[in-house]
């Protein structure tokens, strides 16, 4: 999977910049494997920068020890010869980076695992049936010298893999999925609830105001097989959260039984409505997700919406009630 990539970076100046991003609104996996990279990078000898736009979430925070996300400025980006994008495989993923690339003659690699990248970067590694972004870098140090992964390495690379699978229980683990966590563990010499504490049992009395409000608006469609949750800034505003508090909300709707897919959606008034979508059954929400400018997996793609909310919902649901026509047929 690596080889192209390991003959040709081996190849390289060591003396060289390479730049590492990660893509906006960044979650545990795109940061554990831009942090798991950076550090590879920094152990080949290679000066290494960490872009993101977006801060860092805070639950995340505590992964940056050896390596510091900051944020592009054309400075910075005109310093690196090579760029390598994780966990998103299409430049408009990676926030600035996208504008200022235009024109630009510095190669760019992907490592990702999301469908259908972009044919425009001269290493592709995509490999859709990984669990996470974080489980091919762990793959990238087998592939050259595991040793290598120290504590710092593999708590990065298992809340990667912890964070983009519900915590083991997604379609998407496997069983190599569940041996590299357990090699993680012994490598980094830390135990499961040490991380899961640290992204988990930090939420605000303000996110669970914003979530029993959210809980309310939950509507059941299509013989109660679609269900959708919403955010609007209103609800914000009473609880004292944000748009980034919603984080996992959609899980709720999607545990109901019975409910084949869940809609969050997040009402940003005159920015329209962000949408995450959830599947637990043959519905997939990326075909569903690319219907309203979106995309992402076949059980989770974001979306968005012009609105109104009521006239999003009706449409949303509707697109998915089709697919579910065409499934059952
Ligand atoms: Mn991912």
């Amino acid at each position: 999977m690596f080889k192209e990539f390991l003959k040709k970076i081996k190849s390289l100046n060591p003396s060289i910049r390479i730049g590492v991003l990660s893509h906006i609104r960044p979650d545990g996996d795109c940061i554990g494997s831009q942090i798991a990279l950076c550090r590879w990078l920094q152990l080949q000898g290679f000066e290494v920068s960490a872009f993101n736009d977006d801060e860092v979430p805070e639950n995340l925070e505590w992964l940056q020890k050896n390596v510091t996300i900051e944020k592009p400025d054309h400075e910075k980006l005109d310093s690196c010869e090579l760029f390598i994008l994780v966990d998103g495989n299409a430049t408009h993923r990676f926030g600035s980076f996208e504008e200022w690339f235009k024109g630009k003659k510095q190669p760019v690699w992907v490592i990702d695992h999301h469908p259908d990248p972009e044919p425009i970067f001269e290493i592709t590694i995509s490999e859709t049936g990984a669990s996470s972004t974080c489980e091919l870098i762990y793959e990238l140090y087998a592939q050259d010298d595991l040793s290598r992964i120290d504590p710092e390495i593999a708590k990065a690379l298992y809340t990667g893999i912890i964070t983009d699978t519900g915590s083991l229980q997604f379609e998407s683990v496997t069983p190599k999925t569940v041996e590299i966590t357990a090699d993680l563990l012994r490598k980094g010499d830390f135990k499961p609830n040490e991380v899961i504490e640290r992204i988990y049992s930090n939420k605000s009395i303000e996110q669970m105001k914003l979530l029993s409000a959210s809980l309310e608006t939950i509507r059941l469609f299509n013989n109660n097989q679609i269900a959708v949750m919403y955010v609007t800034e209103e609800m914000l505003n009473n609880s004292g959260a944000t748009f980034s508090d919603c984080d996992g909300f959609v899980n709720y709707p999607l545990s109901i039984g019975g409910v084949k897919a869940a809609i969050l959606m997040k009402d940003q008034g005159s920015e329209g409505i962000r949408m995450s979508l959830r599947s637990k059954s043959d519905l997939d929400v990326n075909i569903w997700a690319r219907n309203f400018g979106g995309g992402g997996h076949k059980k989770a793609a974001g979306a968005w919406h012009s609105g109104p909310i009521e006239i999003a919902i009706k449409e949303v649901v509707n697109e998915g009630a089709n697919q579910l026509k065409n499934i059952d047929k």
